[in-house]
């Protein structure tokens, strides 16, 4: 059998000691649902998540809390886990930024780079944010404070907390010889940072022109050691990008680590946040020409999820610091996994910012999910369990051919579906499932099964009307399977087809005709009971 192509996909690994909220939750469904959606349509998927554990910040609040650094970064990976299990994240990799393959992985990168040229020692004197484990310069500060109001206080321009000063020996990356480089590899890659509109962003930022980066600490030592200055430890932002090299073999010498390497790397996507951007689409990048290995082919960053300010009424972006971060399982307990994940990927755009809120939320559940597609499932196997002694109806070969109203509506589905669900428009990809959905809940009330039953001359007729119904339901089971794998895979248990639930083949069985005659059905409990918060 021929092998299947490699898609290799990562979320940014998350800072350690933040609790994950909506807003981490958020990026990580993105990635979840792509690489369900790339593993059915027959590729060999690695799908990483991960955590961001060095840095002086993670130092700072061990000694806080009377642990070690390890003991206390160890501490905190259940909350991750426990939540990406309850999400249904079905990442292949948790990487640990402390992990000993990625330890030796920096320290090749290291070795990468000296041997290369270009990195040097030197002294850095400037600004820091702990909290963003990120340098300002002298006039991002002042930029920051004038527009803030805050002159001379120094304040970090992302989180507005008091900023470091730094002046300490440093190894440096020499950033600004890689301008022309980076500049060239953007025009001959237009699609590198999707959407399209963010990469004016990312150009106007090096066209500005581009410093060259401190990539080593002197004053703690909660990092990865500099190989050849032990003295040093890596920055944390130098350390942290390579680990989704790491993951795919950098710098493991045996001959495993090779062929995974070969055949992983480079990525296919960085999902990321736009706060993160110049990290993913500047630095990295030239990080990787430096030592001469490939580019991941995209960074698809999306908005930020927002809530609305009580005092102010402004939108702000839901973080932990500001206090105003949401727990998934607040969510959770409202919509139910499934229907927390349709929302957020159905309803809020990944390209810019999303307001959310429960009234948006409730709605969304209630007209697709309960009235909906919940609605259809249980009308249509409650009937074809009723009329056919708990089966689905026997059918006559050449039904898949005869005319249908929704046999039109399926047709082309999958292409039109998969254009959009490669390029992450998942509430486009959304609205053509919800297509088909409501033309099968309109098909029930124009042809009135229930009417059809009670006249035995046309039973031939009604087989035919509930074979469309069921089939209509099994493709919509494939098409929403990336968002609601349990529902999905539930409701083709409940009609017997739960063997093509893990399909690699999504286009063939999203062909219409599949459905399998004469198989038990079941009705089974509501999927989405309707919520009704606004009564209550
Ligand atoms: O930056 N809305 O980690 P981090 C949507 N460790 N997404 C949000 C969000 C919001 N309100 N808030 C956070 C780091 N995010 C580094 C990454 S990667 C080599 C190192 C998401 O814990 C968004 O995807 O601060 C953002 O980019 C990411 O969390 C930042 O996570």
């Amino acid at each position: 059998m021929a092998q299947k192509p490699s898609y290799y996909v990562t979320t940014p690994i998350y800072y350690v000691n933040a609790a994950p909220h909506l807003g981490t939750a958020y990026c990580t469904i993105l990635a979840d649902v792509q690489a369900r959606f790339r593993r059915a349509c027959g590729y060999d998927v690695k799908f990483l998540t991960g955590t961001d554990e060095h840095g002086e910040k993670v130092e700072l609040a061990a000694k806080a809390h009377d642990m070690t650094p390890t003991q206390w970064v160890d501490s905190l990976i259940p909350q991750f886990t426990d939540t990406w299990d309850k999400l249904e994240i079905s990442n292949d990799v948790f990487m640990r930024t402390t992990s000993p393959e990625h330890v030796r992985s920096v320290s090749h990168l290291w070795e990468r780079m000296r041997d290369a040229g270009y990195i040097y020692k030197g002294s850095y004197d400037g600004w820091y944010c702990v909290h963003e484990e990120t340098y300002y310069t002298e006039t991002q500060v002042a930029h920051a404070d004038e527009a803030a109001g805050t002159q001379g206080q120094h304040l970090c321009p992302e989180c507005g907390r008091a900023l470091e000063r730094v002046e300490e020996e440093s190894w440096f990356f020499k950033l600004s010889e890689f301008q022309d480089r980076l500049l060239a590899f953007y025009d001959e890659h237009p699609d590198f940072v999707q959407p399209a509109f963010r990469m004016n962003e990312v150009r106007t930022f090096v066209e500005g022109g581009l410093k060259d980066l401190s990539v080593s600490r002197t004053s703690f030592d909660w990092g990865i050691p500099v190989p050849f200055d032990d003295k040093h430890v890596t920055y944390v932002w130098f350390d942290a990008l390579l680990n989704y090299a790491t993951a795919a073999g950098f710098g493991d010498p045996s001959e495993e680590g090779k062929a995974s390497y070969a055949f992983r790397w480079p990525a296919q996507t960085h999902v990321v946040g736009k706060d993160i951007i110049r990290f993913h689409c500047v630095i990295w990048p030239a990080m990787l020409m430096a030592i001469g290995e490939p580019l991941p082919e995209h960074v698809f960053a999306h908005g930020f999820l927002t809530v609305r300010n009580e005092e102010t009424g402004a939108a702000e972006k839901m973080s932990k610091s500001r206090g105003n971060a949401i727990a998934p399982s607040d969510v959770i307990d409202l919509l139910g996994v499934e229907g927390y994940r349709w929302y957020f990927m159905s309803d809020v755009e990944p390209g810019t910012d999303g307001a959310i809120s429960y009234g948006r939320m409730e709605q969304v559940y209630n007209a697709d999910l309960a009235n909906s597609w919940g609605n259809l499932v249980s009308r249509t196997l409650n009937m074809s369990a009723k009329y056919f002694g708990g089966c689905g109806p026997e059918l006559p070969q050449d039904w898949a051919t005869r005319e249908s109203p929704l046999r039109d509506v399926a047709e082309g589905i999958y292409e039109r579906y998969a254009e959009h669900m490669g390029a992450f428009a998942y509430s486009e990809a959304a609205k053509v499932v919800m297509e088909l959905i409501h033309a099968a809940n309109h098909y029930i009330e124009d042809t009135a099964p229930f009417s059809l039953a009670k006249d035995p001359e046309r039973a031939d007729e009604l087989a035919f009307v509930m074979g469309n119904l069921l089939e209509a339901i099994r493709i919509s089971a494939h098409l929403t399977a990336p968002f609601m794998p349990a529902t999905s895979l539930e409701v083709l248990t409940r009609m017997s087809h739960e063997d093509e639930a893990d399909t690699d083949d999504l286009k063939a069985a999203c062909v219409w005709g599949g459905l399998r005659g004469g198989l038990p059905v079941t009705k089974g409990a509501a999927l989405f009971p309707r919520l009704d918060t606004k009564s209550k």
